[in-house]
This record gives C-alpha cells, structure tokens and sequence, in this order.
C-alpha cells in the first residue's frame, strides 16, 4: 500500500531546488508523526536518522512530546541523543521498544532493506528486531529492483579473529553472482572497528543478490560472522522522500 503527499503539502521555498539533505529532512518530519508521548523510541543511525533524532530533540524541548526514552543504534546517536536532552536507555534497561526510526542503503519493492553501510549494522538490527513498529526513511536514490543491486557495499560484520577467512568464504558464496568482498578500512587506511570491536566486510555485486533470504541464512550460519546487512521482512513501513513529494509504503 502506498500513500503519496505532494511536495505541496510541506512549507518549502523552492520545490524544484531540493537538495538530497532536503529529502532526507522531509522523510524524517513525516517519520516523526508516528511518534507519540510515553514511546520508547528506537533511534538510528545515519544521516537520515540523524534529523528525525534532532527532529525529536527539538519536539522535547518545545513540550510537544514528553516521557520518552530513545535506545540508540550507536555510539554517535547516542552522543546526539544526549545533547539534544533525550532521555537514554539500552535494550538491557528497555527490552521492548514501541517505535524504531532509521535509515537504510537500499529499499527493494517488498520493503527488504541492505542496511549498516554507517558500520551500526549490528546494533540497528537488535534494536530494530526488538520493536514493535520499524519506520524506515530514506530518500529515493536509495530504491532498488533487488538487494545488492546499487553496487555499493552490502555490509557483513566478523570477529577481527581471521577474518580474511570469512572474507574468502563470503566471496565463494556469492561468487557465481560476481561478489567481490573487502575488508573496510576506515579513513587512517586501518581495519574499520565497529562499536563492538568486529570488522566490517563489504560485499560488492555484479547483479542483485538472487535469494537474499537463503544468502541470509548461509551467512549467518558462517562461524566468526556476527551479523549481516540484510534486513529481511522487518521494515513496518518506509517513508520515501523524491522531489514530487514524501511517499509512505506499508506492508
Ligand atoms: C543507517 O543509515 C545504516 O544502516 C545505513 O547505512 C544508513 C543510511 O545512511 P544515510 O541515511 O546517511 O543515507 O541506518
């Protein structure tokens, strides 16, 4: 089900000069109807979900949401999350969570998503596994036909302990669909160290993964691999900015 709302509707100068930043902003103010005084918030992380956290931030201290309490996807949300006085907890301290927001790297038609190119991939995924209702915002450069069709990385977090041997069986995995796998360094030309101590290994392929479920499955059954990129059949709904206006598609 789709419902669309007109670039119009939303207070904008000059429609037709909408920046990506601008699309992500919209995505995130209409994400933000679905929350509600008293929620326990889920809070992403990303660009995207950077404004939906700062478009929360700014409803708390306008009054106009109170008695929440967001468990952020990250250790950057987090730090946002603070400074903008939004009451903190973990998943330890809240187990269920009634609303997540966050973003993602791709969409494909049925509302499965490739997410954790923010290296949060492991932490999104619990916290967005733990709620009731996950909200996804994006833009519409991020909609794809199939997973692993944009050609940018679809993210596989391991233990740093020989993690050239998962790269390598990642790689054989997938190799009939032209996977090419790499370890993520960060901008020192390092390993890239997760939140939680892992690496990150991006997977790049030539054509759209054939069966993500089962390609789901196989990954996660590798021993040292601790989580993956695909989020399957998990999105409640997502809310797609594009110049002619915000899209929400729900299952
Ligand atoms: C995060 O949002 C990640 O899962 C994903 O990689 C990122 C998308 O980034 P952006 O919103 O900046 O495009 O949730």
């Amino acid at each position: 089900m789709m419902i669309r709302f007109p670039i119009s509707l939303f207070p904008l100068s000059a429609p037709a000069a909408l920046t990506q930043d601008d699309l992500k902003k919209l995505a995130a103010v209409k994400a933000v109807e679905y929350v509600s005084s008293g929620m326990v918030l889920g809070l992403g992380t990303g660009s995207t979900a950077a404004f939906v956290v700062a478009e929360i931030g700014a409803l708390l201290s306008s009054g106009k949401l109170t008695d929440i309490v967001g468990v952020p996807t990250s250790k950057r949300t987090y730090e946002q999350a603070l400074s903008l006085g939004i009451p903190l907890s973990t998943l330890d301290g809240h187990p269920r969570i009634d609303l997540a927001i966050d973003g993602a790297d791709e969409v494909d038609p049925d509302l499965n998503l490739v997410k954790g190119r923010g290296g949060a991939l492991l932490r999104e995924k619990m916290v967005e596994a733990a709620s009731e209702k996950f909200v996804v915002v994006v833009d519409d450069t991020k909609l794809v036909s199939g997973l692993g069709g944009s050609g940018l990385a679809m993210p596989v977090e391991v233990v740093q302990f020989c993690w050239k041997y998962n790269l390598t069986r990642l790689q054989e995995l997938f190799r009939e669909q032209g996977c090419e796998a790499k370890l993520r360094l960060d901008d020192g030309g390092k390993p890239y160290v997760t939140d939680n101590a892992n690496y990150i290994v991006d997977l790049y392929f030539e054509t759209p993964i054939k069966d993500a479920a089962a390609a789901g499955e196989e990954i996660s059954a590798f021993e040292g691999v601790v989580e993956h990129g695909l989020f399957l059949d998990m999105a409640t709904a997502v809310i797609i900015a594009g110049k002619d206006g915000v899209a929400v598609k729900a299952k």
